[in-house]
């Protein structure tokens, strides 16, 4: 099956209501909302990177995981953090929204979202790919296991700059396990070719083309990654993957860093660490009014 390097002609972005949306995500996998974040919100979260990445945490928390440090990783990896929402007010005003929320809900059609973990992305030129993988190929942890996820753009993308790319329709092919090198992998294809090749389907990538402040809501199967920053400017996104405000924690299988929030024999889920963002009942996790 031969890959299909993207062809240059990115989706055109939606500005739909609600069930337009929902049909497009249910078809494709993803869905483009632009205009998502205003420009004050994108530049923001734009100024706190720096500070993020350099260990200045506002709020005084150490995110959950911090996967590139100044001085001590190279600077051709990606760089990522992981719920950098208790870290930072900014980043948490975005990826905590209670719009976002609805979305999210909505188009799985859960009575609810709650967040399950964020993460902040830092591509500067000549940063490495992130494996194509399925969000809910790391979710086993949770029941159901089943993700949804808002990734926001803060600059505007391009091919070349290593945006998200998303491979169409293939939330619909089975669930495969975690993709065997998730970050700088040499062939960031690598796993999914042999996913579609089970799924018997072609390879249809289509690279996200968009500006800065629009959001993309992506299905939890949905085969996704980003491949090298050739380009001469930054990429910066800030993501918010969601679950079910039913979820709780599986009773057997654990996530190394997640699973810390669980108490002991109790599956239930503490809104302080996995907040409700909304609720059709009206429930908001009340922390975050502050
Ligand atoms: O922004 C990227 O490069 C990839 C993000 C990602 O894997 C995700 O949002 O699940």
């Amino acid at each position: 099956m031969p890959d299909q390097r993207p062809d240059q002609r990115p989706d055109q972005p939606d500005q739909q209501p609600d069930q337009l949306q929902k049909a497009r995500f249910e078809q494709d996998g993803f869905v483009i909302v632009p205009d998502f974040l205003d420009a004050r919100l994108v530049a923001a979260a734009r100024s706190r990177f720096e500070k993020l990445f350099a260990g200045e945490f506002e709020t005084g928390i150490q995110p959950d995981e911090w996967n590139w440090r100044e001085g001590r990783d190279s600077d051709l990896l990606t760089r990522q953090i992981c719920n950098a929402w208790k870290s930072d007010q900014t980043i948490a005003s975005i990826v905590l929204g209670s719009e976002l929320g609805r979305i999210c809900a909505g188009l799985r059609g859960w009575p609810g979202a709650r967040i399950n973990q964020d993460n902040v992305i830092w591509k500067p030129p000549g940063t490495k790919a992130l494996g194509f993988h399925q969000d809910e190929s790391y979710q086993n942890w949770i029941v159901p296991s089943e993700m949804i996820t808002c990734w926001i753009t803060l600059d505007d993308t391009a091919v070349e700059q290593g945006t998200i790319e998303y491979v169409r329709g293939s939330h619909r092919w089975h669930l495969a396990g975690p993709i065997q090198q998730f970050h700088a992998p040499d062939d960031p294809l690598h796993d999914l070719r042999a996913a579609a090749s089970v799924a018997d389907a072609r390879i249809d990538i289509v690279p996200i083309v968009v500006k800065a402040g629009t959001a993309v809501f992506h299905h939890g199967r949905t085969w996704h990654g980003s491949r090298p920053n050739t380009g001469s400017g930054v990429r910066r996104s800030v993501v918010a993957h969601c679950m079910s405000s039913d979820a709780t924690f599986h009773p057997i299988n654990t996530s190394p860093v997640y699973s810390r929030y669980k108490r002991a024999d109790d599956c239930q889920m503490d809104e302080s660490f996995f907040p409700i963002l909304w609720h059709n009942s009206g429930h908001r996790t009340p922390s975050l009014s502050g």
